[in-house]
């Protein structure tokens, strides 16, 4: 065997195995170091070192309305989802994109705190239809959506909002730290960055879940807790968000949100780790409701058609270069499944989001 060959084999073996002593800190970068990419402030940092991350995330609704669980028919869903102001509802959803792109940047003034700021920006399209049914119905003299009778049934329309979200910042304090374990707490807000005031074509304000921000200030507790054992990994993480005002100036407050998670994660080799998660998040009403003029005509015009409890499992993988031009170069992907849906009123079922992280701490 030539000293070619030797090298070649050399790096391959150095590259499938972790060796800690590699990195300038004197611990390589694990690739499980970071929690799966759908999960924030999962972890902390040394004093002195700052990180910039991004972080993208798509989550889709398609297919059935449900009510609580089961999935129901057009007829009861034009029915019963738009009573607080309307017999019926005139417009059905048929499809809702949400896209989040976060930047994460991190900095630990000290061992026992991190500091973080996560400004991002929002991006959510909508499909909606008239189904054809509800021209069978009749409209005969119901004061409802004049502007909507000129359009053929089934005529399928788009509508989009882009915009700056709201604004997360705050520190993440150490409570308890072993050689193989972490424990901390994260002590978050938002400021009201995201607009609530974004209209339609009609020029009436949209859908609620269509506005970039909360509009109030946020308080985004959390717990987290990590451990690793060889090639193993785990973590778990309670966290919240808590409205500080009753209203937004639109005139509402979001449903504050209630999510526990945890996770086992298994490293291949030193720059792969592969993760499952399982997710559950609750998510209260819309309290109050827009004092200006705003849409009537579908579902996710009315407060009661908001909140419910959501459970995911997810599945995800997360890299690190553990050394070379790229070192400390993180990546995190994650596929969150969505297991069971129960929801306030009536919504459109979920089909799974995606997450995605970048990382380079410095
Ligand atoms: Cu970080």
């Amino acid at each position: 065997m030539n000293l070619r060959k030797l090298t070649l084999g050399g790096s391959a073996i150095w590259l499938l195995a972790a060796t800690p002593s590699l990195a300038d800190t004197g611990t390589a970068p694990l690739p499980d170091g970071h929690a799966p990419a759908g999960v924030m402030v999962d972890h902390m940092h040394n004093a002195g070192e700052f990180m910039i991350g991004y972080r993208y995330s798509y989550g889709l609704n398609q297919g059935d309305t449900l009510h609580g669980t089961q999935p129901v028919t057009d007829h009861e869903l034009l029915h019963g989802a738009c009573l607080p102001v309307a017999m019926m509802c005139s417009m059905r959803q048929t499809e809702m994109k949400m896209h989040m792109h976060m930047l994460d940047l991190m900095y630990a003034p000290s061992d026992w705190l991190t500091l973080m700021l996560m400004p991002m920006w929002m991006s959510m399209d909508m499909r909606m239809d008239m189904p054809m049914m509800h021209m069978d119905m009749g409209m005969g003299g119901m004061d409802m959506g004049m502007d909507h009778m000129d359009m053929m049934a089934g005529m399928e329309h788009g509508h989009s909002v882009d915009g700056l979200g709201d604004t997360i910042f705050g520190g993440l304090v150490k409570v308890a730290k072993g050689p193989n374990y972490n424990f901390h707490a994260g002590l978050l807000f938002s400021a009201p960055t995201g607009s609530v005031d974004e209209k339609d074509a009609e020029g009436l304000l949209t859908h609620y879940m269509m506005q970039p921000g909360s509009g109030t200030w946020d308080f985004h507790p959390s717990l987290t807790y990590t451990g690793r054992a060889d090639h193993w990994s785990w973590g778990a993480q309670l966290s919240g968000v808590i409205r500080l005002q009753d209203a937004n100036d639109s005139g509402y407050k979001l449903g504050s949100v209630v999510q526990s998670t945890a996770w086992a994660s298994y490293r291949l080799n030193a720059w792969l780790s592969t993760s499952v998660r399982a997710l559950h998040t609750r998510q209260g009403g819309i309290e109050g409701a827009y004092t200006e003029a705003h849409g009537q005509s579908s579902a996710a015009d009315f407060p009661v058609n908001y909140g419910g409890s959501f459970t995911d499992a997810g599945l995800g993988v997360n890299l690190v270069m553990p050394s070379g031009m790229l070192q400390g170069h993180r990546l995190g992907i994650e596929w969150l499944e969505p297991l069971r849906d129960n929801v306030n009123g009536y919504q459109q079922r979920r089909d799974g989001t995606l997450q995605v992280s970048w990382s380079k701490a410095f």
